[in-house]
This record gives structure tokens, sequence and C-alpha cells, in this order.
């Protein structure tokens, strides 16, 4: 059976700077499981793919069988509560659903304090991983049998009726996902006419749609490195960037991070025309996925070729003739005695910072994309390196299984974003004497969790901001500083240092909490927005060099209404504990914020979320700003538009449900069918509590509240509904904690606000 191991190492290769807490992995053990247990697997497994075309998004059951085993609920369950209208909503059956709510998320929580969870979602991830080991040839070594099947499980159930592959489990077939989930699944092992004439259809689409050459430019990247596209078929990559002066507005160490990341290996393989061994299998694939011979490809017409279907971003003619001129006229420079040499001197700098990277990372790398080519370039600067070897385990922090299939996931996790939310929910709901030791736990892993150092060196060498005092999204070990994980992560530090100590455990050091809050002020903008992991370094027009046709808003670090808010209001929550502490500054920095947040309010009174679906996401973060700023809805038009916006959309049921195109089409869209979704309505109702809207007219919180309550499952669990998570406007991404924590902080804020108030 498959097991979640939670905070352990076990390779030599490992490095760690706390014990690995955090770290999830599933092994699997041949051994273990009773029969009911695979027989409960089995049934889940059955049931998702029965349902695959209507039910897109597992419900992460396999870790939810394995902890109802390990964390068996304390109480016996109390009976669900079902309530007919709003005049069923009492104090009382508010608390018995947070009761069963909390109870049950209780059970999810790991030892070292954490929530384990799903982080899948895109489904251009592990095509990478895979294509890179095989080209290593690595790929049978690192993944046993069990891996690569449900691997394949995985593949098959996400492929769409029409045959493709989307660029996302719930995103219509694309050409990007559908060859590489196609080649993948010839890597691992699957024959071209295997199966029920899965791989057909698949081909079947790719062919239909004009074959492999409309790739976009990743996709093309990938192939050439497996050896079934020309590397003449890609747009140049040179890495002679990194030699420019930083000076220069298009210089790689003023763009987002993770372009810069991305870019960097790639940038690599494309200068050494890297190629993997030409196996029988890579000559199939060449016949199987172009509608012409191999041979007879015009690798020129090929570099700006992209299917519609996957043009979210089409190059402006510009970019193309940019292209042109460096493919034409600057590569052959490059590529000969004398530029040659300077090629040479490009390739080690870009190889110095790659290893600085992994380094920095414990080779778990900022994201999967560069931890997958970095891994490569490792390898293909000497296939006998440390390096290689350091990179091999951290493969497994990537990969999550669920019923499903394995995947690979976003980031090596959500580990601390999920726990300083669950924190905060939890303790919304004020039901702190029973929910102490979860709190606790959840205390220790955001403790245990802090950045403590800056990268090595000089950081501006490697264009690194500081680090010391921040909180990253998944593990100490990762340990690249965000924003608003930060912000989060202090917010959440402070509410527990006001619970009793003998409660939640020790608080964490003001000399912790003056570091947290110096990063917060390092990274806010002149504009008084924040961006996700740096300072915003360069311009909105760079936008016109962003070579990937599926994402928007990849070049540099934009600022966020979610970034800017959560850092007013950890600075806020801060002040009243320590209101000496740098008190101008925070002041001027809440200020400035508020004003930059009113400044980017839609017209309609919505905030566009960028990292989450999407308005009812925004519009929180822009309300709650705004509120810990200090305004009000008397005082604050933007507030009261924000209010008219989100009772505008709330639906029949009582709730509100947010489609994923609100995010690339950036209007608000309802889901099909206009069900409600526990998420949207929990952010939804977050919001209007924040503004008081129980003094005005509480039904809409009480019809919002039984909806919150029908929705809660026998045994304390909320539904996954659909995806909630997203990235650069058009990619989703799975949250599994959301459907758990966002039901429990919206009734825990209803019960404390809005009944007792009443
Ligand atoms: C994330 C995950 C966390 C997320 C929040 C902290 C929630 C957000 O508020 C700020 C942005 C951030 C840090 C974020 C940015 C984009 C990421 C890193 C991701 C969505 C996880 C995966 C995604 C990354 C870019 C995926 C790799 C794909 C590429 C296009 C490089």
């Amino acid at each position: 059976m498959w097991k979640l191991k939670v905070a352990e190492g076990g390779s030599p290769w490992l490095r760690t700077l706390n014990n690995h807490v955090g770290r999830q992995i599933w092994e699997f053990d041949p051994n273990s499981g009773s029969p009911q247990d695979l027989q409960e697997i089995e049934s889940a497994r059955q049931n998702f793919h029965n349902n695959r075309f209507n039910h897109k998004h597992s419900d992460d059951l396999l870790m939810r069988i394995q902890y109802a085993k390990e964390n068996p609920m304390k109480q016996q369950v109390l009976p669900k509560v079902k309530v007919n209208d709003v005049e069923d909503v009492t104090e009382e059956t508010v608390t018995t659903t947070l009761r069963r709510a909390i109870d049950f998320y209780s059970t999810l929580q790991s030892h070292d304090g954490h929530w384990p969870g799903d982080y899948g979602g895109p489904m251009f991830l592990m095509p990478g991983l895979v294509i890179a080991l095989s080209v290593t040839g690595a790929l049978n070594a690192v993944l046993t049998d069990e891996h690569r099947k449900e691997m394949r499980r995985y593949l098959f159930n996400h492929q769409n009726k029409d045959g493709g592959w989307g660029l996302h489990i719930e995103g219509p077939s694309t050409m990007f996902g559908s060859v590489l989930c196609y080649v993948t699944l010839r890597l691992l092992g699957e024959g071209p006419n295997d199966g029920e004439g899965e791989m057909e259809k698949g081909r079947d689409w790719i062919l239909e749609h004009g074959g492999a050459t409309y790739i976009t430019s990743w996709g093309k990247m990938w192939l050439s490195v497996l050896g079934v596209f020309e590397w003449s078929g890609n747009n140049p990559l040179p890495p002679e960037i990194w030699l420019l002066p930083y000076m220069l507005p298009f210089h790689p160490g003023r763009m987002w991070c993770h372009c810069r990341m991305v870019y960097l290996p790639m940038s690599y393989l494309y200068a050494k025309r890297f190629v993997g061994p030409i196996t029988p299998t890579i000559l199939s694939l060449r016949k199987e996925l172009f509608t012409v011979p191999y041979h007879d490809i015009d690798w020129n017409q090929a570099r700006n070729l992209c299917a519609k279907e996957d043009l979210y971003y089409p190059h402006p003619l510009v970019q193309d003739i940019l292209w042109a001129s460096l493919h034409k006229f600057v590569e052959p420079i490059f590529m000969n005695w004398p530029g040659k040499k300077l090629r040479e001197k490009a390739v080690e700098t870009v190889m110095e910072h790659i290893h600085y990277e992994d380094e920095n990372t414990r080779y778990i790398c900022i994201g999967p994309v560069n931890k997958v080519l970095n891994m490569l370039c490792c390898w293909v600067e000497d296939p006998n390196s440390e390096a290689f070897k350091l990179h091999l385990p951290r493969i497994h922090d990537y990969l999550w299984i669920a019923e499903d299939g394995m995947k690979m996931q976003g980031y090596n996790g959500s580990q601390l974003w999920d726990t300083a939310f669950a924190a905060q929910a939890i303790i919304s709901a004020n039901l702190i004497d029973e929910f102490g030791p979860t709190l606790r736990k959840a205390h220790a892993y955001i403790k245990n969790s802090q950045v403590l150092e800056d990268c090595l060196g000089d950081l501006s060498k490697w264009y690194r901001h500081i680090s010391k005092g921040a909180w990253p999204f998944s593990t100490a070990d990762h340990g690249w500083p965000i924003s608003d994980c930060t912000a989060e992560g202090l917010k959440a530090v402070l509410l527990l240092s006001k619970i009793a100590p003998e409660i939640v455990g020790e608080p964490l050091d003001a000399k912790r909490l003056y570091d947290a809050v110096n990063v917060i002020l390092s990274l806010q903008n002149e504009d008084g927005g924040l961006a996700t992991y740096e300072l915003t370094r360069s311009y909105k027009w760079l936008e016109i060099i962003n070579p990937a046709e599926t994402f928007g808003d990849i070049v540099i670090d934009y600022t966020y209404v979610e970034c800017t808010s959560a850092a007013i209001q950890a600075l806020a929550t801060f002040r009243k504990l320590y209101p000496g502490h740098r008190r101008e500054e925070i002041q001027s920095s809440i200020e400035k914020a508020a004003a930059f947040i009113e400044k980017i309010q839609d017209s309609d009174g919505s905030w566009y979320g960028s990292w989450g679906v999407c308005f009812t996401y925004g519009t929180w973060f822009g309300v709650k700003g705004l509120i810990s700023a200090g305004k009000s809805f008397s005082n604050c038009l933007s507030i009261r538009k924000a209010c008219e916006f989100l009772l505008s959309k709330q639906l029949p049921s009582g709730g509100w449900a947010e489609s994923y195109l609100s995010c690339q089409n950036k209007v608000y869209s309802n889901l099909e069918s206009n069900r409600s979704h526990v998420v949207n309505t929990g952010w939804a109702m977050l919001a209007l509590i924040e503004t008081e809207q129980a003094k005005r007219d509480p039904t809409p919180l009480h019809r919002a509240a039984v909806c919150l309550i029908n929705s809660q499952m026998e045994n304390g669990d909320f539904p996954q509904e659909e995806i909630m998570g997203v990235f650069n406007k058009n990619c989703m991404i799975t949250y599994a904690a959301y459907r758990n924590i966002f039901p429990i902080w919206a009734l825990g804020e209803y019960r404390q606000h809005v009944l007792k108030a009443c």
C-alpha cells in the first residue's frame, strides 16, 4: 500500500535545516495494508475513474484513508446538522458544525503540525520529469514500477473525452498538454496502440490539430531535449543575456524569479543543443507526432507555430522579429569561433547560477519546472556529479498520489501557507480549549519553518533579496521567501501569541518577529504595492518578450492585491502588539499600501485575484486590507462598492461559485449550473462579515451559512469541488486544504461576529 511519510529523510544525499519538517513523501510498501484498506483504495480509484468527466478533481482520498486509521477522531462524531432555512441557523447548529469540521480537520494534521495535501493540477509538470529522467537513463532507477503505474493511471484519468489533454486537470485539450502527456505515456512504457484506443485517440487529437510542430515554446524545448524535435525549430534562448549589465531593463536579474529560474537552465540546454539518446521509441515518436515525415518538417517555420487552443498570450510582432534576428544573425556568431568563446563563458556563468539555486534550496529548487531542468543540466555537465545525486531524492518531494493516480505537484507542497491559514481559521472559531493541541502543533510547524538566514554569499551577485525572517510557501528547506507567506505566517504567530502558552506553546521570540517585519517592509514598492518574492525590478512593457504562449504576466514580479493586503494585515496586527517598533515606517507603509489597494480596485467594486479564483478571492483580500488599515464601510467608498459587488453575485442557493474562466477572461463567471462552491462562499462571507454587513442586513450571511452547514459531509469533511487556485492567469492549481479551511474560517467568524452580535 502507498504510505505518506512526513518529516523523514532517509537518504545520505538529503540535506536539511530542520530535520525535514514539512517534507511529505509517498512510498509504496507491498507488505502493508489490510485487505479492507486495499479494497477501500481500489473502490476510491474506481469511483474516480467512473466519474472522471464530471468530477475532474480528486478528493485526496489516499491520504484521508491513511489518516483516518492513524489519527481516529477523538470524540464520537456528532450527528450532522441539517438546516432548512435561515431560521434554523442558531448558535448551536453553527457550533456543532464547527466542532465536527475542526475535529475532522484535526485528524488530517500530521505529527510535525502541518496539513499535508495534494498540490497538483497542472498537466505539464510530470512530462518534464519523465523526459529528464529518460534522457539521463535514470527513469527506472528513480521511479519504481508502482510509481510508473500510478503515473500512467493519472495521465489516462485526465485524458479529455476528445482524446487530448489540457494545460491543467479541468482545462480543455491543448497541444502542449496533449503532446507532452502522450509522450510521457510512451516513455512510461505504453505502446502506440496499447489499451483500448486511448493512445490512438490521443494521437488523433494531436494530428487533427496540426501535429507537434504546433506545440508551445516550452513544449518545443522538452521535445528537443528528448530528440523528437530539432533545436533549430526553437526560438533562441541565448545564455549571453546573463553577461549583460544589470542596468538594462531586460536583464534576467530583473525578471520574476520564476521566469528567471526557468529560462536559466533552458538557456543552458539550448546553448549546448543537448539531445538525449535516440532510441527506437524516439524514432517511433518522430513518426507518431507529426503530419509530415520528420525530415520534411520546415523547422524555421515551426519556431513560431502555436495551436490556437494553446494561445493565451500570442507573441507580438516585435517579439517574432526579435527571435528571427537572434536566430538568423546572432546565433551563428556564438556557434563559431571567436563568438564561441563568449558562449563558453556564458554557459559557465549560467551553470554557476544553477548550482547556487540548487544549493540554496537544498536541491528542491524554486519550483517543479526549474527543479527538473536544473537536475538535467547537472547531469549534462557531469553525469557522475554529486549535484545530480543530490537532486534525485528531492524528486519525491514533488510527487503526490491520490485516487486519480500519481501526479507532479506545482511546488514541494503548500505546507506553510495552509498551516498559517488553518491556524487563523481555527482561532476564529474560538473553541481554543477543545482544539488547543491542534493549534499547538500548527504553531510548532510555523515556528520551525521560518527562514532564519539569508542565502549564501553576496546577494546582489545572485540577484537575491533578503530571506532572513521570511516565511516560505512550503518548507524551510525550500527557503525562498514570499511576501504574503511571510505576512500570513506572521499574522498566525501573532494571533497564537495571544493565547496562553500552556495551551499553544511558547510564542516566537520578538527578534524573529522583527525580522519578519523587516522582510515585509523591504518588499514594498514605490507605488505602495507588494509583489510575490522580490521587489518589482523592471517595467510592465517587458511582457512583450514573454515567449510562453500559454502564460500571462510572467516576465516581471508584479504587485498584487493579495500580497499587499496580507502585508497590511500583518503589519497592523504587529503594531497593536509592538507599538514602539519602527512605528513611523509601519504607519506610512500601511497608508501607502492601502492607497495602492484602493487605486487598483475595478470600477465594479471588485478586485481581481491572481492566485485564487478569482474576484471573490481578490475582493476578500481587498476588503480585508482596507479594513486592517483602519477604513470602514461608513468612511470608505471602496468598501461600500465591494459589498455591493459581492452581494450582487450571491446565488439563489445563498452561496457563491466562481469558475476558473474568471481568471482567464477577467470577467466574473459563475460555475455552470449555478451550484455554490464552499470555498468561494467562504471568501465572500469573510469579506462581508469584515465590513459589518451583519449590522446592515444579516440575511445574506445567514443564507450563506445555510449553504455551508448543509454542504458538510457525514464525517465532518467538506466536499472537494472545482479547482480554486491559479497562476499566470491561465493555469489552475489545486489547494486541497481550502475545502476545510474556508468553511471553518467563515463559520467561525460568523458565529463570533454575526450570531453573537445579533
Ligand atoms: C505559487 C504558489 C504560492 C503563491 C501565493 C503565495 C499563494 C501567492 O499569494 C503569491 C504567488 C505564489 C508564490 C505562487 C506563484 C506561482 C507559482 C510558484 C505558484 C502558483 C506555485 C506554482 C507556480 C509556478 C510558477 C509553477 C511553475 C510554472 C511556471 C510557469 C514556472
